[in-house]
């Protein structure tokens, strides 16, 4: 159902009247926002409706994907593209004289995922509906998403983002859709009907509430659902009219805490916390999203034997492991189904992926916490851990003396990984160089046990929203170049390779990536006033700010590079310009020492009149999917220089390839597949191997102080430190130094650096022959396709889901 341009221009009068009583000329640029939104959303429901009713009626299995995160991006233009809306839209907001970015930048962002797993969720959703396959994301509605980062004097300050200020337009509440989720309490036991029954008392009500989002697939008819759940209060429990006065407090007391539990994200990226609410946040989007789906499974289906025919559940990482337990939980006690058949439903239905192997990651809760939150829930993992632990002996005698190590419960912790393993029928790493580490080190003897449960699916991106929304100019030019077919099929995108070697493509291509750096250079002269070279080399890096992911290691090359031309004043170099954007964990105090240094490394070096045309230092704030689509169509090279081993897939190193960035980067997670596809003259590595980093760990054989000792560049950088020399103290950064020398150095900085400058003095030396680094940038935009998150569902649909499109007829 699409519109012409005089239809949509009326429509948009009468919404806008109808909603806000206003005419054009006097409506503000977010209620113009909010009248499209509801005009596309009208749209989308006539699909929503129909996709639904498909679904219901086939018998094809369907997927849900449970996740802590989704972190969407604006929909706007996505859906604009989507339903075919964009040129009619475009021009009719233009004919009444808006501005149509500034329309766009309207919608608030939302924040709900803090980094590369969220934004996979996001991805996998896009192209779930972009193949027509039936998959869904279940989440929660956080009140707050990531908190907003203001940079204060250099240091980092955490502002609330309430993301719902101005309502969300895509969203539906979906009220007759609610459930109940229990927790606390006691659990009593009787026996009826000779079988053991389970009784829940005195537990804590909370009502789930969802909130939908459409999801629609590109120019199909495809409309799938992101249901998010919201924690609200009961009134029914109280009695009001009783004689005790202190009930109107009991019960503000109760609906404060109920709220908590969708209050907000938690802020930590690869770091566990064992928090009370934590947990509730996990088990309530569990608890809510199985009750739903089995709900809806009832209303179609009699046998609950089919529902590994029908329902597959992945869960993103452990934070949803708890699917376990509570599928087992509906069944037995809400069901009676006996123990073996939920058991062979459960293993069947779920499937797990890892996104970490780092240890201060992996999930353990403490026993009394899980017993006294969720006591049923208690009961069952010990079950199951029983039961999983009588399997070893019996089955896996080679595995005896490792019992203890794979139990789900031991030292008085649940370890969710196992859990999840032991629970689900597949369990995938996210590159192939994770996976391998998965089953040579991690989860070693359970890869012994269920070789056959193992796999790799390697991570991929919207090549729709990296691409073609974000970068429009280069998806035209492509376009022109090898016809329209890589956006329904982006494997055409190796069809560039044969212009590689073109001058006039190459010439084109040059042009668009000036024309996006260009207006990168105009955002930071307006929101920075900092003047950077728009010709010169655009380094980026971007991501969240960890230890691992060594923005120190970049720091530390900009400062060696300063001290060079404090040296050599004339020296010859290409000027380069240092991008970097990063939140770092509020707790996560060295990481918020980073962010200061680079702040003190960018004021010190804009500053100084001899650094001037050579370098140029700015840390942009507030780092969101918004500012990654502005950052990464201007970049020209792509940062991902995290320890090896350490990274398990990322995929801002597939955004920037597809943009024309080159790689920096080290053999870790999929940077070692970006270098097979496009081979080793296209991308840039350096740095210890995986092997070599693990085998360090292991024998402890390293010693920073050596380095320090012999590598008097690293004297001089780290000297700097604790001197006052980017700031007017000695302490401002002694933890970083500390951490270096005293502590070791846990991600190999200082071991990396020579070779990280000598792969830098690779990285100018190709820059400065522009023909040959376009050659180079071309042929990683014409590899990017294998890393679309359209291959990468194709393979889960057909490795592990067992799922197929259903094509939804108009
Ligand atoms: C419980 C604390 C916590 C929170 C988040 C632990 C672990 C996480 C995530 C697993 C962190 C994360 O986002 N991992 C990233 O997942 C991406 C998608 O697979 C990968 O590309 C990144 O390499 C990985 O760091």
């Amino acid at each position: 159902m699409t519109m012409d341009k005089a239809t949509f221009t009326r429509k948009f009068c009468d919404r806008l009247l109808l909603v806000f009583g206003k005419k054009v000329d006097n409506a503000t640029p977010l209620e113009v926002f909010q009248t499209v939104g509801l005009l596309i959303r009208d749209i989308l429901k006539h699909k929503w409706k129909k996709t639904e009713d498909m679904y219901q009626q086939s018998k094809e299995r369907q997927v849900y994907y449970f996740s802590m995160e989704f972190l969407l991006g604006r929909l706007l233009y996505s859906n604009l593209l989507n339903t075919e809306m964009y040129d009619v839209c475009k021009e009719s907001i233009a004919e009444m004289g808006f501005n149509f970015e500034e329309i766009l930048s309207q919608e608030h962002d939302p924040g709900l995922g803090n980094g590369g797993l969220g934004r996979l969720a996001a991805c996998f959703l896009d192209s779930l509906a972009s193949l027509e396959l039936p998959g869904h994301g279940c989440g929660i509605r956080y009140k707050y998403g990531l908190f907003q980062q203001k940079m204060v004097d250099g240091y980092q300050v955490e502002l609330p983002d309430y993301w719902l200020e101005e309502g969300y337009v895509w969203e539906t509440k979906r009220l007759d859709k609610t459930v109940e989720v229990r927790f606390g309490g006691e659990v009593k036991t009787s026996v009826e009907n000779g079988r053991l029954s389970f009784h829940h008392h005195n537990y804590e009500r909370v009502l789930a509430i969802p909130y939908d989002i459409p999801i629609a697939g590109y120019q199909n008819n495809t409309v799938n659902t992101l249901r998010l759940w919201s924690a609200e209060s009961t009134s029914n429990d109280f009695h009001f009219h009783s004689s005790d006065r202190n009930d109107y407090y009991h019960y503000l007391d109760y609906k404060q805490s109920v709220e908590q539990i969708s209050e907000f994200l938690y802020p930590d990226d690869s770091y566990f916390e064992g928090k009370l609410l934590r947990l509730k946040q996990q088990y309530f989007l569990v608890s809510a999203g199985l009750q739903s789906i089995l709900r809806h499974f009832k209303e179609r289906n009699q046998q609950l034997s089919l529902i590994p025919d029908r329902i597959c559940i992945q869960i993103n990482d452990t934070h949803p492991s708890l699917v376990v337990p509570e599928l087992m939980r509906l069944l037995l006690d809400e069901e009676n189904l006996s123990w073996e058949e939920a058991w062979t439903i459960t293993t069947k239905s779920v499937a797990y992926t890892n996104h970490t192997t780092m240890s201060e990651a992996l999930e353990k809760w403490p026993v009394h916490m899980m017993k006294s939150l969720l006591p049923r829930i208690y009961m069952i993992i010990e079950e199951i851990n029983e039961r999983f632990c009588q399997q070893l002996w019996h089955d896996f005698p080679q595995l005896r003396d490792q019992i203890s190590d794979m139990a789900i419960i031991s030292f008085e912790q649940v370890h969710m990984a196992h859990l999840a393993i032991v629970g689900s029928s597949s369990v995938n790493g996210v590159a192939k160089l994770h996976t391998e580490i998965l089953k040579k080190s991690v989860m070693k003897p359970f890869y012994t046990a269920f070789p056959k449960r193992f796999t790799n699916k390697t991570n991929g991106i919207s090549h729709r929203r990296w691409l073609l929304s974000a970068n429009p100019n280069l998806a035209d030019l492509i376009s022109n170049i090898i016809g329209k077919g890589w956006i329904k099929e982006p494997k055409e995108l190796i069809g560039l390779l044969k212009y590689a070697n073109d001058a006039s493509v190459q010439e084109q291509i040059a042009k668009v990536k000036q024309e996006n750096k260009t207006k990168l250079a105009n955002f930071i002269q307006e929101h920075y006033h900092l003047t950077i070279d728009a010709h010169s080399m655009f380094d980026v890096h971007i991501k969240r700010l960890h230890g691992y992911k060594r923005q120190l290691l970049n720091t530390f090359h900009i400062l060696h590079l300063y001290q060079v031309i404090r040296a050599h004043p004339h020296v010859d170099m290409a000027p380069r310009t240092f991008i970097f954007a990063a939140k770092a964990a509020p707790s996560y105090h060295f990481a918020k020492k980073v962010i200061k240094l680079i702040n003190a490394t960018a004021n010190k070096i804009n500053q100084d009149p001899i650094a001037r045309d050579k370098l140029k230092v700015i840390f942009l704030e507030n780092y969101n999917v918004s500012l990654a689509e502005k950052i990464i169509p201007a970049a020209d090279v792509s940062e991902q220089i995290s320890t090896a081993s350490k990274e398990a897939s990322g995929t801002g190193n597939m955004k920037l390839m597809m943009n024309g960035a080159l790689t920096l980067g080290t053999l870790d997670g999929a940077n070692v597949e970006i270098k097979e596809m496009v081979g080793p003259d296209n991308i840039f590595t350096f740095g210890l191997t995986a092997d070599e980093v693990l085998a360090f760990q292991e024998r402890g054989a390293y010693r920073s102080r050596d380095i320090y000792n012999g590598d008097q560049r690293i004297r001089t950088l780290l000297d700097q430190l604790v001197h006052p020399f980017l700031t007017n103290d000695d302490v401002e950064f002694k933890d970083i130094y500390y951490n270096l020398l005293y502590n070791n150095d846990e991600y190999f900085v200082l071991k990396d650096f020579d070779s990280y400058l000598e792969a830098h003095e690779l990285v100018e030396q190709a820059y400065r022959n522009n023909q040959d680094w376009l050659k180079k940038s071309i042929t990683n935009i014409a590899h990017s396709g294998k890393f679309s998150s359209d291959r990468t569902i194709s393979d889960y649909a057909s490795e592990i889901w067992n799922i197929h499109p259903i094509s939804i007829q108009e």
